[in-house]
């Protein structure tokens, strides 16, 4: 028997039961850059350049290892354009007797290769994806029967489960969560250090070149590429983090400061959701800091919780919850993005650099993602679909599994409420509180109402009046809906009509 073993361009681990199981002698692994993976979002140029070169230096590196590898480069002429084709057409040739998959992040994926043995009349088996710490039946397990899906609860017992952090039956240090040390802001002048950047080879440069030219009108700036595109340099990534970000990490996760894109955050997402870096080895990593007195407890804790909590939680979510967790609209909300998503051109500041950040880097950090952007498109009543889809294409860590519950349950709340326990929606003083946007803004965070208001002061205000029929019930929200119960009606009317005004200048694409 010769198997076609397929590997996708987030699969990049040589110890995917799928290749570590081959035979070398008899086997072939198929990798293949197409167009359907690389335009069914416009994804960044930089995500696409950044996916292309590291799938190639893979494809390398498992030729070194003595693996047969077919690599069906973008510009190759006969490239047929979709993962399906690809492998039909590599079943022509008659060498091979099944096709070997690794379960893909997305379920349209999914779907489709399901199909693909009936279709191509050859088995076709799909393999378990063994990066994870644990598996979306598990999660399903957990959920079923609950009322409540917390993360919280999850991570406790992913903790218990994996013994990480633990001493005995008890978390170390007697808490479960420090994040109430988390929570500071930072002065302008702190420096931060250096964020890992590595130089372009001859693959990287071919790539660039062909992103340049396939893909020019994409989302994103392709200078300035600096990611690693091998697991030596992605190592190299989370060793640099541990040794200079980690201590303060917890510290500064929340903060924002114009200017300074990276703060101390890991910046390995894109490694390990491509399978450069695997979330265990970065766990160990943190907890062995910790245990080596390199990192105080709350940013340790903090790190391993983003990963072994929210990472794999919002996995187990996304497969609980599809297809419908795509569709959802609790809100109803239907307003199409404003240009200035794509271009940042707005004179709300903070919105202004979160983007334009997002446009050179194809990366911001959690809280531009969830406080700024999100909140914007939450408060906004900006279509689910669309916001989806600008968030799926503008990040190079983003692929359906882990962008779409952050999307649709963290930010949108389109889902109704099935992860996050209330919307994340604040006004312009916790921008203000944990940045320092406003200082540089057309528009006055001190102000409520008028031609110069912070807009997210009246839309905050305008959002909990419209949607008190669905949410005055919550009880994470009766001190918003006590104060706002509290509010002069004038005041009130006041910002209705400021929301109102921004609303419609919104929907017809006019300068905010
Ligand atoms: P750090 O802040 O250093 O955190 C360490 C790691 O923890 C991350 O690399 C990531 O693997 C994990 N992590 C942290 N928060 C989350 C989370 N909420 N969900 C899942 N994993 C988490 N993350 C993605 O990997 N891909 C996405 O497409 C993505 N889309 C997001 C969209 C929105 C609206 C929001 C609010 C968050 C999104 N996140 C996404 C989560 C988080 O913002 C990114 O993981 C993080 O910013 C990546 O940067 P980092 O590697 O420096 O992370
Ligand atoms: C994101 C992406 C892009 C841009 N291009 C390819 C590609 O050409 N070939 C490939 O195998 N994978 C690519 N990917 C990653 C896939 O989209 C990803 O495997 C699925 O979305 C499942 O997570
Ligand atoms: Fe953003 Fe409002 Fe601050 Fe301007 S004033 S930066 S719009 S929060």
């Amino acid at each position: 028997m010769a198997a076609l073993i397929l590997v996708l361009g987030d699969q990049l681990t040589a110890t995917l039961p799928a290749i570590s199981d081959a035979n070398k002698s008899t086997d072939t692994i198929l990798m293949a850059e197409v167009r359907e993976e690389a335009t069914y979002v416009k994804h960044h140029k930089k995500k696409i350049a950044f996916l292309f070169s590291a799938m190639r230096h893979f494809a390398k590196s498992l030729r070194d290892d003595g693996y047969r590898v077919d690599y069906i480069k973008y510009d190759d002429v006969d490239n047929a354009g979709s993962l399906f084709d690809e492998v039909k057409r590599a079943l022509e040739t008659g060498r091979f007797d099944e096709v070997v998959c690794t379960m893909p992040g997305e379920h349209r994926l999914l779907k489709s290769m399901q199909q693909w043995q009936s279709v191509l009349n050859t088995p076709v088996s799909i393999k378990e994806d063994n990066r994870f710490l644990s598996t979306p039946d598990e999660f399903s397990e957990w959920a079923n029967g609950k009322k409540q899906l917390r993360m919280e609860f999850f991570y406790r017992e992913m903790r218990r489960k994996h013994n990480v952090l633990m001493d005995g039956k008890n978390p170390i240090g007697g808490k479960w969560n420090y994040d109430a040390q988390n929570r500071e802001s930072m002065d302008a002048t702190h420096q931060v250090p250096k964020h890992s950047s590595f130089e372009t080879d001859e693959i990287t440069k071919e790539v660039l070149a062909l992103v340049e030219e396939n893909f020019s009108d994409h989302f994103g700036e392709l200078d300035g590429f600096y990611f690693a595109v091998t697991r030596e340099n992605a190592l190299k990534v989370l060793d640099t983090f541990i040794d200079e970000r980690l201590e303060n990490f917890g510290q500064y996760q929340d903060a924002m400061v114009e200017g300074k894109p990276w703060m101390y955050h890991s910046h390995i997402g894109f490694y390990l959701n491509c399978g450069l870096l695997t979330p265990k080895e970065a766990i160990e990593a943190a907890e062995q800091a910790y245990h080596a007195g390199q990192v105080p407890l709350n940013s340790a804790e903090g790190f391993i919780r983003q990963i072994l909590g929210w990472r794999e939680y919002v996995r187990g979510f996304y497969w609980h919850f599809m297809p419908n967790l795509k569709t959802d609209n609790y809100f109803n909300n239907t307003r199409s993005l404003p240009s200035f998503f794509w271009d940042a051109q707005t004179n709300m500041n903070c919105m202004r650099q979160c983007i334009k950040e997002t446009q050179q880097n194809a990366y911001a950090h959690h809280i531009q993602r969830l406080m700024v952007i999100g909140n914007f498109s939450l408060l906004t009543e900006l279509s689910p679909e669309e916001v989806q889809a600008w968030y799926l294409l503008v990040y190079a860590d983003a692929y359906e599994w882990v962008e779409l519950p952050n999307v649709a349950g963290m930010i949108l709340y389109s889902d109704g409420g099935n992860l996050a326990s209330k919307p994340y929606v604040a006004s312009g003083s916790y921008i203000n509180k944990m940045s320092n946007y406003c200082k540089n803004c057309g528009y006055q965070v001190s102000k409520k109402t008028g031609p110069k208001a912070c807009p997210f002061n009246y839309l905050y205000w305008h959002f909990i009046d419209k949607q008190r029929d669905k949410l005055s019930n919550n009880h994470r929200m009766a001190m918003i809906y006590k104060t706002y119960g509290r509010m002069k009606e004038e005041n009130i009317d006041a910002m209705k009509q400021d929301a109102a005004a921004f609303l419609t200048k919104l929907s017809k694409n006019e300068e905010v």
